[in-house]
């Protein structure tokens, strides 16, 4: 009775269905040939996220969470009461827990996701644990600006959260454009908390994105797996292997699967040659300076207003405003 209370129907924006197989065909034609990432995220694949979080080398889930609890008084007092909290995409929901309930008195809160059942399944969950937070789940691209559902208590503002240094994934002009929607979608008064991983050692980069337990490998030939199943093509997953490595150059953890001898792929009645060793690109994971972060969010007009960073320089939490 309490979740129906606070839970409103889904706001669906309908937003255009992903094109898996021109999305594929168009990066198997390119050189070199790649494949867009955000396809890992099918059940299996964000069910080996979630394992890929619990291995001992993969330190930003854990070290952005502590960062979260050790910082969210300052951070509450920095967001100010009344937020209207929209999140862009939804994971486990342990960072939502941890923001909502550090912070003063928020009055909504919109996650905005692509998959109408993730989404739905997300806010249930929350609504149980906030009865006193209004629930307005979205259906909707989050890279375009989204027009939110008004809260039936008026906010203060929009807060936009978006933590795991998702942002990452997208190359510097994507990061860019995401941030110009973000500001539009939060309006004049809004503000933006962003989880990004901050540029370290390379040693300790490259050991997060090869575990030694091969579950980072499992989730990149996940992809796939999924590709087989989802549009019929024929990769051998036993011809493929995954190597992350750190370009310092260009800030970014690079993912490749790469052939282990020459064959060739049928997707959808085309074929694509592999040579052997051709490296395939399948996921960039870029690692912010200040500079280099600041830098893309003056290009999308917002300002890093407040920063928290943990003892070690390993993640950061950005409080940004237009
Ligand atoms: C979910 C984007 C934060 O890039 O670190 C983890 C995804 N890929 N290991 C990241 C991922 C390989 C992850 N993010």
């Amino acid at each position: 009775a309490v979740t129906t209370a606070t839970m409103a129907p889904l706001t669906d924006l309908r937003p255009t269905p992903d094109d898996i197989t021109g999305d594929a065909l168009a990066g198997l034609s390119a050189t070199p040939k790649r494949l867009p990432s955000k396809y890992f995220y099918d059940a299996r694949g964000s069910q080996l996220f979630e394992a890929i979080t619990r291995q001992p080398e993969y330190y930003p889930t854990r070290v952005e969470i502590a960062l979260l609890d050790a910082k969210m008084a300052e951070i509450a007092e920095a967001v100010g009461p009344h937020a209207h909290v929209v999140e862009y995409g939804s994971g486990s929901g342990r960072k939502t827990l941890q923001l909502l309930e550090g912070l003063q008195d928020p009055v909504a809160y919109t996650p905005i996701e692509i998959s109408r059942t993730t989404v739905l399944a997300a806010t249930e969950r929350l609504a149980e644990a906030f009865p006193g937070i209004e629930m307005l789940p979205v259906c909707a691209d989050f890279t375009q600006p989204v027009e939110l559902p008004e809260p039936a208590r008026e906010p203060g503002h929009t807060l936009v959260f978006f933590p795991g240094s998702t942002l990452g994934n997208f190359t510097n002009d994507e990061a860019v454009a995401l941030m110009r929607s973000m500001r539009e979608t939060m309006g004049r008064n809004g503000q933006a908390l962003i989880g990004i991983d901050l540029e370290k050692d390379t040693g300790v980069l490259e050991a997060a994105y090869n575990d030694a337990a091969g579950v980072t490998a499992e989730f990149t030939l996940n992809l796939l797996a999924r590709l087989n199943r989802e549009i019929g093509s024929d990769f051998d997953l036993d011809g493929f292997r995954h190597r992350a490595v750190y370009s310092r150059e260009r800030g970014r953890i690079e993912t490749f699967l790469v052939s282990q001898h020459a064959q060739t792929v049928t997707v959808d009645g085309r074929t694509f040659d592999f040579e052997a060793g051709e490296a395939m690109q399948v996921e960039y994971s870029h690692k912010y300076t200040d500079a280099r972060f600041e830098d893309l969010a003056a290009r999308a007009g917002l300002k890093v207003v407040n920063r928290w960073n943990d003892g070690d320089d390993w993640f950061g939490l950005r409080l940004l405003q237009p």
